[in-house]
């Protein structure tokens, strides 16, 4: 007969001792695993006769049952102590203040499309939003760019495979530009209408002007009676409010786009000062200079119609415009390509601060 107080005491020891959670499981092996001590004593209990069973058997069920206690309360000590441990490892001062670090920048696009946000929304103007994976009925045949039409082909469009084909099995598509979101808005909502729609557009095009992804921002109005006068106010008022300065002027001039009849590109002049010159301009050093910046138009009926509503109730106008390039006539950027290559030497220099939001109470880009 073994002598189970001493042994009791001796597994107690070494299971209160343990420590980690390994070398608890170890010493669970060992006592009540099938090879372990304890399990060993249990099994002599079958070869005892009735009398010796009935000493014996209470004593080792009562060591078995000691052991299994006090290997749960080791457990459970050890496993409070490594939650302990974590909680105070992950412990942050709420207190600290948030900009005692600032690490990274906003990207020139993010800023641009921030103060564009904050421009149109005092005008009234809601900002939306849709996919990029388009299909051909959003991004083409409701503009009135039909089948055959070369503007299709000018977009230089990217398709997906044939797999992908929408309900009317025509090709999926990267969007073009963002007039499919204003057609989802035109299907969606009742007018009157005011929103402008920024984002990621796709075109195959590469070089020191064009990426294959650039960044447009397209606005649009529908409403009873709307004319080119409320376009060009409208017009004027951002680039006012874009450039931060009061003498800008713009020019239209007669253009072609299948989704707006009549349509107008907008030329902005400016009169170039020394140190003030938005690059990209032409015109001499002391008198106004023009530059190519927007494609607009009143919405065509025929779009109007496209998409549920009655051209002869309501009216719009709607123009587009690249941020990218908005953001380097701002800013002094000279080539795209770096916009969207990553260097963090580049993003520093024209980033801008993670904390600062644009306001027009602020100064736009303060
Ligand atoms: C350009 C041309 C433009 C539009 C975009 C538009 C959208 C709808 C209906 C009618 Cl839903 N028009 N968008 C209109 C005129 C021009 O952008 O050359 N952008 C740089």
């Amino acid at each position: 007969m073994s002598d189970y107080p001493a042994m009791q005491a001796r597994f107690v020891a070494d299971i209160g001792a343990a420590a980690d959670l390994d070398a608890l499981e170890a010493l669970r092996v060992a006592a009540l695993g099938k090879a372990g001590s304890v399990s060993a004593l249990l099994k002599t209990l079958g070869g005892m006769s009735p009398e010796e069973r009935q000493v014996q058997g209470p004593q080792i069920h009562a060591l078995r049952e000691a052991v299994t206690t006090a290997i749960a309360d080791r457990k459970a000590a050890l496993e409070g102590a490594a939650l302990e441990a974590r909680l105070a490892g992950e412990r942050l001062d709420m207190t600290l203040p948030a900009d005692a670090a600032p690490r990274g920048s906003v990207h020139p696009v993010s800023q641009v499309m921030d103060e564009l946000a904050e421009i149109f929304a005092d005008m009234g103007f809601a900002v939306a939003t849709g996919p990029e994976i388009e299909d051909d009925w959003h991004n083409f045949t409701a503009l009135n760019i039909p089948e055959t039409h070369p503007a299709r082909a000018m977009h230089d469009t990217f398709y997906f495979p044939t797999q992908m084909n929408d309900a009317a099995g025509r090709a999926m598509l990267l969007r073009t530009h963002t007039s499919p979101v204003q057609i989802r808005t035109m299907m969606s909502d009742e007018p009157p209408i005011r929103i402008i729609a920024p984002g990621r557009v796709y075109r195959s095009d590469s070089d020191a002007t064009h990426t294959p992804m650039f960044h447009q921002v397209e606005g649009l109005v529908i409403d009873r009676g709307i004319h080119m006068g409320h376009l060009k106010w409208t017009l004027e008022t951002f680039l006012k409010a874009y450039f931060e300065r009061d003498d800008i002027v713009l020019r239209l001039r007669p253009s072609y786009f299948p989704f707006t009849e009549p349509s107008a590109e907008v030329d902005v002049g400016y009169r170039q000062e020394k140190g003030r010159r938005i690059v990209g301009g032409s015109g001499d050093d002391e008198g106004h200079a023009w530059m190519e910046l927007l494609g607009s138009g009143m919405v065509n009926r025929r779009v109007i119609a496209n998409c549920g509503l009655d051209p002869d109730e309501w009216q719009g106008f709607a123009f587009g415009v690249g941020v990218d390039r908005l953001a380097m006539l701002k800013y002094g950027m000279d080539d795209l390509r770096a916009f969207f290559d990553g260097d963090l030497r580049w993003l520093s220099h024209y980033g801008f601060g993670a904390l600062s939001v644009p306001t027009l109470s602020g100064g736009i880009s303060a």
